[in-house]
C-alpha cells in the first residue's frame, strides 16, 4: 500500500491513509482519532457510563481485542468472556490470543467451553442441525455471553462489531426489507427483562482502523478467517461496500450512520412491539416466547449428536 506524505496533525510521516477522511495519520495521531471516534460514539449514543461493569465478548481477532484494549485505554472497567467453539485448530489459537492478550494487561478473562460445560461443539452442532455452522454458533454465543452477564452481575455486554460488520448486515437486511431486524441494528440495545444492555462502541472504526489500532498497539491477534464462515453472506456485502467506497469514499460511513440517525427512529415501534413479555425457559431460566429456550433445545439436539470430526466440515483445512 502506498502511504503518502505526512500526518494531517503534526507533519511527521504518516503511517496510514484514510480516504474518507481525507487524510493521513502518524501512529500517535492515528491512536488519537481511533480514541476520539469511539468517544464520540459513547457519547453520542450514550452507550456506557464509567460505573457501568462491562463484559466485552472476546474472539482473539482484531475488533475484540480493539474495543478491549480502547475501553481500559479510556478508563472504562472491563473483563472478557471467551467462549470455547470447538473449531479444530482455529477455536485453539484463537484462545492463546485471548488469554495472551489478557495477561500482557492483567485483565479478567472468563473462559466457557461448549464442549466441556455443554457436551458439544460448533461442527457437532451444525451437523446434528443440519444449518449452517454460523446459526448454531450465534445462538449459543448470544445466549451464553447473555447469561453470563445477567449471572455475574454486568451491567453492559460489549462486542466488537465495526463499521464494516454493521453497514453489511445492515445491507442485507435492507436488501430483504427485514424490518425487525432493521429496527434492533442499534449500536446501543437497552436492558430489558433477562437480557444485558448490549453495546457497539466501535461502529465508527472500520475494520481496517480496527486491524492497524492493533498492529501499532503492539496486540498479537488472530489474522485467519474462521474456517467455518462457509455460505456466511457478510462476506459478499463487505465485497460489495468496498466496492463502493473505492468510488466514493465515505459511503459506508453515511450508509450506517446516517441509517441510525434518521432511518432507526422511524422504526422504533416496531422495536417496542418485538418487546412483548417474555416467559422463562423450563430448563435454564432465560427468557424466551416457547417453554424451552433455542438454546437448550439446541444442546439437547447437539449434545446427542456423534461428535463430528472437524476436519470432515472445515473443507480440509489442518
Ligand atoms: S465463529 Fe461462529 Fe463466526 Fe465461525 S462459525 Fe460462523 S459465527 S464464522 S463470528
Ligand atoms: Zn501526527
Ligand atoms: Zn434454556
Amino acid at each position: 500500500m502506498h502511504v503518502p506524505s505526512k500526518c494531517r496533525v503534526c507533519r511527521e510521516p504518516a503511517i496510514i491513509d484514510l480516504p474518507r477522511h481525507n487524510a493521513n495519520f502518524c501512529a500517535e495521531h492515528f491512536l488519537e482519532l481511533c480514541r476520539r471516534q469511539v468517544t464520540k460514539a459513547i457519547e453520542q449514543w450514550k452507550l456506557l457510563d464509567h460505573d457501568d461493569r462491562i463484559l466485552v465478548a472476546v474472539s482473539g481477532g482484531k475488533d475484540s481485542l480493539a474495543v478491549w484494549d480502547l475501553l481500559i485505554e479510556l478508563g472504562y472497567r472491563a473483563d472478557g468472556l471467551y467462549v470455547g467453539l470447538g473449531i479444530g485448530d482455529y477455536s485453539d489459537v484463537s484462545a492463546d490470543h485471548a488469554r495472551a492478550f489478557a495477561r500482557s494487561r492483567d485483565l479478567h478473562l472468563i473462559e466457557i467451553s461448549l464442549r466441556g460445560e455443554y457436551g458439544y461443539d460448533i461442527p457437532t452442532a451444525a451437523k446434528a442441525t443440519r444449518r449452517v455452522p454460523c446459526s448454531a454458533c450465534g445462538l449459543s454465543k448470544r445466549h451464553l455471553f447473555d447469561k453470563a452477564a445477567i449471572d455475574r452481575g454486568y451491567t453492559a455486554l460489549v462486542t466488537g462489531h465495526n463499521l464494516d460488520d454493521e453497514a453489511a448486515v445492515l445491507l442485507g437486511n435492507t436488501l430483504r426489507w427485514e424490518i425487525d431486524y432493521l429496527a434492533r441494528q442499534l449500536p446501543l440495545l437497552p436492558a430489558r427483562d433477562g437480557f444485558p444492555k448490549k453495546v457497539k462502541p466501535l461502529v465508527r472504526l472500520t475494520e481496517r482502523e480496527t486491524a492497524a489500532w492493533c498492529v501499532v498497539r503492539g496486540i498479537d491477534y488472530l489474522v485467519d478467517e474462521c474456517p467455518m464462515a462457509v455460505g456466511n453472506k457478510h462476506l459478499h456485502h463487505k465485497a460489495t461496500l468496498n466496492a463502493i467506497e473505492a468510488e466514493s469514499p465515505g459511503s459506508k460511513a453515511s450508509f450506517y450512520l446516517n441509517f441510525v440517525e434518521r432511518m432507526a427512529p422511524l422504526l422504533a415501534g416496531r422495536l417496542a412491539d418485538d418487546r412483548e413479555a417474555l416467559g422463562t425457559c423450563a430448563e435454564c431460566g432465560a427468557p424466551t416466547s416457547g417453554e424451552v429456550c433455542a438454546f437448550c433445545r439446541l444442546v439437547t439436539v447437539a449434545s446427542a449428536h456423534e461428535r463430528v470430526p472437524v476436519e470432515l466440515v472445515t473443507r480440509g483445512r489442518r
